[in-house]
C-alpha cells in the first residue's frame, strides 16, 4: 500500500485529519527530493560547506541549506501550514497569509550533517503541532501535543517514519516508482535485543555519576555498542531493533548541558519512540512532562525500550 492511499484509509474524515493527511503527503514529497540530492551529493557539487554559520554557531552545508529550501518551500506553500519553524532558521517564519485553518511544524532538514561528505546516513526529522495563532508560544507544547512527528532517513535504501498517533509505521521509497511504500506497520520496539549507542566520549564529559550508569549498562546488559553519529539513524536502529541511544547533557565543573535540540530533534523521535512501545527522558525527565522554554532549546536525550530503560533507571538510582 503506498502512502496516500494508507492515509486515505486510516484518518478518519474530519477536517484536521484532512489536512493533516495534506501535510504529511508534502513532507513525504519533500523526502523525495531530499533523497535524490543526497543520492547525488557528488555529482551536483553538492559536498561541503556552504559558508556561513547557523544559529548554532555551526558551519552550514551545503546540503543543509538545499535541504532546508526544500522543506521551508513545500510546508509555507502548504495550505494548512501556518507557521514553521527550523534548526537553520533564526526565528519562527510565519505562512499563514492568505490561509484559514492548520497547523505548525518544525523540522530539522537534515540531521546528522557530519555524514554528508562520507556517504553515511542523514535524515530529515519533522515535529507537527496545533496552534491557537500564537505561533511563538505553540511552540513551547509539550511532546504529546504533537500530532504528528517523524522522520525520512536517507541510508541504504530511504524510508519515512513517522506517528500520527496511531501506531508507527515505515514507508520505503521504491526508487523505481518515486512511492513511498507501507514496510512495516505498528513498529513495537524489541526488548532483549538491540545495541547501546553513544559516543564513548560523552563519558569524560558528563556528570560522574550519571556517566558510571551509562557504563554499568554495557556491562551488565553485554550488549555491543553502535553509534553512527546522526541521531536519527541511530534512533532509527534503536527502534527497530530495541536497545538504548542517548547524548547526554556534557560540560565541566559542574555545569552540563544537552547538545540536541528540542524542537526538531528529541521531542518528535523521543515522543516517536513512546509511541513504539519505548520510554524517552529530555533531561532526565519523562519526555511528555518537560515543557520547552525557547525555539532553539538544547536538551539531553536517553530514550530506549522499556526493559533496558528500567534497568537504567535503576542503575541511575544505585
Ligand atoms: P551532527 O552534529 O552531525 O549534525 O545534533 C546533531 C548531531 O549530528 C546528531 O544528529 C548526532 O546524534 C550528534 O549531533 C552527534 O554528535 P557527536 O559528533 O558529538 O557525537
Amino acid at each position: 500500500m503506498n502512502l496516500s492511499h494508507y492515509l486515505l484509509k486510516h484518518l478518519d474524515g474530519s477536517e484536521s485529519q484532512k489536512e493533516l493527511s495534506l501535510i504529511i503527503a508534502d513532507i513525504a514529497s519533500a523526502g523525495r527530493e531530499i533523497s535524490h540530492n543526497v543520492q547525488r551529493s557528488g555529482l551536483l557539487d553538492l559536498h561541503g560547506a556552504a559558508g556561513g554559520e547557523n544559529v548554532h554557531a555551526e558551519e552550514v552545508q551545503k546540503l543543509d541549506e538545499t535541504s532546508n529550501e526544500i522543506v521551508k518551500e513545500v510546508l509555507a506553500d502548504n495550505e494548512h501550514i501556518l507557521a514553521l519553524a527550523s534548526e537553520e532558521e533564526e526565528s519562527v517564519v510565519d505562512c499563514s497569509e492568505g490561509k484559514k485553518t492548520g497547523f505548525i511544524a518544525a523540522f530539522d532538514p537534515l540531521d546528522g550533517s557530519s555524514n554528508i561528505d562520507i556517504n553515511m546516513p542523514v535524515g530529515t526529522i519533522f515535529s507537527v503541532l496545533p496552534t491557537t495563532g500564537n505561533f511563538e508560544q505553540d511552540f513551547m507544547q509539550p511532546a504529546n501535543h504533537q500530532v504528528a512527528a517523524g522522520y525520512i532517513l536517507y541510508g541504504s535504501s530511504t524510508v519515512m517514519v513517522f506517528s500520527a498517533g496511531k501506531g508507527v509505521h515505515e514507508f520505503t521509497l521504491d526508487p523505481e516508482t518515486g512511492e513511498f511504500v507501507l514496510t512495516n506497520e505498528n513498529i513495537k520496539m524489541p526488548e532483549n535485543s538491540g545495541y547501546i549507542s553513544y559516543n564513548p566520549y560523552v563519558l569524560y564529559q558528563m556528570a560522574p555519576g550519571r556517566a558510571k550508569a551509562y557504563e554499568e549498562l554495557v556491562k551488565e546488559t553485554g550488549r555491543s555498542m553502535r553509534y553512527v553519529g546522526a541521531m536519527v539513524a541511530d534512533v532509527h536502529r534503536t527502534l527497530m531493533k530495541g536497545g538504548f541511544f542517548a547524548y547526554p547533557a556534557v560540560g565541566k565543573d559542574g555545569k552540563y548541558k544537552g547538545k540536541l535540540r528540542m524542537q526538531y530533534e528529541a521531542k518528535p523521535l523521543g515522543w516517536l519512540a513512546e509511541q513504539a512501545g519505548g520510554k524517552a527522558l529530555l533531561d532526565g525527565k519523562p519526555v511528555n512532562d518537560i515543557l520547552p522554554e525557547e525555539l532553539h532549546q538544547k536538551v539531553s536525550v536517553e530514550l530506549g525500550d522499556r526493559g533496558i530503560m528500567k534497568l537504567f533507571g535503576r542503575l541511575l538510582a544505585d
